[in-house]
């Protein structure tokens, strides 16, 4: 896994290149650039007239980049840290999401975070939907040499969900990462499929999934949490996982996450290997956008 200091130097990094230009001189611009620098970035409108406000109001002693720094701060809420659960035998968790979002490589970046914190982790691939859903899965398992259970393109994924819980709970493996096919949240007859999933693996190991996490790529701005708010009436959702971070200047959707969706913000991709999963961090992603050290 990737040393704490350097992934977070590695988010500073590449969010200040993502976020230009930076608010850093945000005591120099005057109220309409601001308001066009964080529209741009997907900001929610609600919180940029908000910010408008307070800063229209704010007395002219106060530091602009301050009352900025804790009004976006104050929007991220709570931050949930992760730890992988040890009573569960095993912690079962469904990752879902639109088309292309990053579950796959996302299921492989925790797998391998699990094992570098002591865990054996088994890789479900359940998305018999695609002839190379599944097959794209068992690759990563071989280069983050972890236990896999798959299925044949056509096969019910609720049944391959099952096999890989079964064996999962017979091999001693914990946590059992689901990854799942993408699906866009409009079409009904695969949505559905999610709930019989989670049905499936409950029969196997009751309580089982433990936690569902929406895989959300940045780049699509706002449009990601419309989705997310349409999976969460199918399945609940218990965490975010945002994508492709590292490539996004739409970022600023996040700040809507916790009022659209009152769910938090676990992890973040930051690139498409294997470590480029770190802990969501609110100071770190609000100092970025700042340009801040
Ligand atoms: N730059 C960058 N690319 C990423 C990240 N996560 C995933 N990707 C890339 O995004 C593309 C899609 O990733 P997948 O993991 O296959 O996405 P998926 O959600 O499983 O896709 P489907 O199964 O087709 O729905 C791949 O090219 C990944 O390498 C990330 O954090 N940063
Ligand atoms: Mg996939």
């Amino acid at each position: 896994m990737v040393a704490w200091a350097s992934a977070l130097s590695k988010t500073r990094n590449i969010l200040k290149k993502v976020f230009s230009p930076s608010l850093g001189d945000v005591d120099e611009l005057n109220v309409e650039e601001l308001e066009e620098i964080l529209l741009r970035s997907d900001v929610p409108v609600r919180l940029v007239m908000e910010i408008v406000d307070e800063l229209d109001a704010a007395p002219r002693r106060v530091s602009r980049k301050d009352l900025l720094r804790d009004l976006l701060l104050k929007e991220l809420g709570e931050v949930r840290s992760f730890s992988w659960p040890s009573d569960k035998s095993p912690f079962v968790l469904l990752l879902l999401g639109v088309n292309g979002s990053g579950k796959t490589t996302t299921a492989a970046k925790l797998a391998k975070m699990a094992m570098g914190q002591g865990g054996k982790p088994m890789l479900c691939g359940s998305d018999t939907f695609r002839a190379a859903g599944s097959s794209q899965l068992k690759l990563w398992s071989e280069t983050v040499g972890c236990d896999f259970v798959g299925g044949e393109m056509g096969a019910d994924a609720a049944g391959v969900a099952f096999n890989a819980v079964d064996a999962a709970i017979a091999s001693g493996c914990d946590p059992v990462i689901v990854d799942s096919a993408g699906r866009m949240h409009t079409k009904t007859p695969l949505m559905d499929e999610l709930p019989k999933m989670c049905r499936s693996m409950g029969k196997r190991h009751p309580g089982a999934p433990h936690e569902v996490w929406m895989v959300l790529d940045a780049s699509l701005g706002q449009n990601a949490v419309i989705q997310a708010q349409q999976f969460n009436k199918v399945v609940p959702i218990t965490g975010i996982v945002v994508t492709k971070l590292d490539g996004s200047s739409k970022a600023g959707f996040l700040f809507s996450v916790r009022s659209e969706l009152n769910v938090p913000i676990l992890f973040t991709g930051l690139g498409e290997g294997e470590d480029d999963l770190v802990p969501f961090n609110p100071e770190e992603f609000v100092d970025a956008l700042f340009g801040e050290e």
